[in-house]
Order: structure tokens, then C-alpha cells, then sequence
């Protein structure tokens, strides 16, 4: 009996030590004393929210295709010199920091907005779930994570699907070859 308690210990102390699979996406938050995000609107996600520092609204999906554009339209409460980034972890490896994963929705505004900035799936991106970060900043851009002073951060995900499929086009040869064959047909029948 001894043994299989040492067991257990020894099993309790491995699940708390070993990395928690979860928690990849690196951390940030800001502190929402005097402003936050009150909607994001992203293809699908129609998201108003209050004040909370840090939302984790990873059980709300935007749908979105690689090579279609979509608008990312954020509005923000109270803002004085607001900064608001968005970020899209196209390539899947859980950071916010490879080329194309990072977009500019307003630098030093004191509107609520919406603030809205045009979102293209690049090609090549990972198909799947991925993340969305959207955080607001006072004074300056904010950093995709650690924790930043005034503002807040809010998790997203987003599900991209491969390129819609290009609508067949009809040659020019195939129309000009049909509209030969009625204007034939037309003038037979006139005969
Ligand atoms: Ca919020
Ligand atoms: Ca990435
Ligand atoms: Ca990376």
C-alpha cells in the first residue's frame, strides 16, 4: 500500500509539473480602468462585450477562406489616444510574430469607432482553427502579449478554409462560336 501511495504521489506531481498543453498562445492583458473593447466584428463574429482586461472569447468563430477579404471592424469605449492592433496566427504555431500576422485597426484615436481595416487570407496559410488577438492601447501600439498598462485584450478564433473555387470562365472562342450558331439558325429560319 505504501508503494501505490508513493505511485500516486509521484502521478500528482507529474500532471502538475508537465506544460499544460492549453496554454500556448503566450499571455497579455491590460488593466480597463478608463477604456475597452465593446465590439469586434469580424466574418462571423459579432462580439459586444464590458470591461474586462482580459476575454477569452476562443468559443467565438469568424469563417474565413484564404485569398477573400473581410472587414475587422473594432469600436472602443472611452478611448484617449487609443491604439487598437489585431493579430491572426496564420501559420498555426501559436505566436503572433511571423510576416502578415499583424494589422494596424487605429493608431491614436479618441473615437469609439468602429474602426475598420481590411483583412485579405493570405495565400499559403494553414487551413483549421487559429487565433485572433485584438488588443486596445493607450499612448502607444500595443505588443501581441504581456501585460501593457491601459487597455485590454480579447481572444478570438477563427476557422480558415481552403480558396473558394475559381467560377469557370467561358472562353471568348466558346461565346463568339455560339452567337455565330444562332444568328446561322435565325437566318435559316427567316428563309
Ligand atoms: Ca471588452
Ligand atoms: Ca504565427
Ligand atoms: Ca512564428
Amino acid at each position: 500500500m505504501k508503494s501505490l501511495g508513493f505511485s500516486i504521489l509521484v502521478a500528482v506531481i507529474l500532471v502538475l509539473c508537465a506544460p499544460s498543453a492549453l496554454a500556448a498562445y503566450p499571455n497579455s492583458f491590460g488593466n480597463p480602468e478608463y477604456e475597452w473593447i465593446t465590439n469586434v466584428n469580424f466574418s462571423g463574429i459579432d462580439q459586444t462585450t464590458g470591461a474586462m482586461g482580459y476575454g477569452n472569447y476562443t468559443n467565438v468563430s469568424a469563417s474565413v477562406s484564404i485569398n477573400t477579404s473581410y472587414n475587422l471592424s473594432v469600436t472602443i469605449y472611452n478611448s484617449s489616444a487609443g491604439y487598437v492592433t489585431a493579430w491572426i496566427d496564420w501559420n498555426q504555431d501559436e505566436d503572433f510574430n511571423d510576416s502578415g500576422e499583424k494589422f494596424v485597426v487605429v493608431a491614436n484615436t479618441s473615437t469609439d469607432g468602429p474602426h475598420t481595416v481590411p483583412i485579405a487570407v493570405p495565400n499559403g496559410s494553414a487551413t483549421g482553427t487559429t487565433r485572433m488577438r485584438v488588443s486596445l492601447k493607450r499612448d502607444s501600439a500595443p505588443p501581441s502579449y504581456g501585460y501593457f498598462g491601459f487597455g485590454e485584450v480579447e481572444d478570438y478564433s477563427v476557422q480558415v478554409s481552403g480558396p473558394a473555387p475559381p467560377i469557370p470562365e467561358l472562353p471568348t472562342i466558346a461565346l463568339f462560336s455560339i452567337g455565330l450558331l444562332l444568328l446561322v439558325g435565325y437566318v435559316l429560319r427567316k428563309k
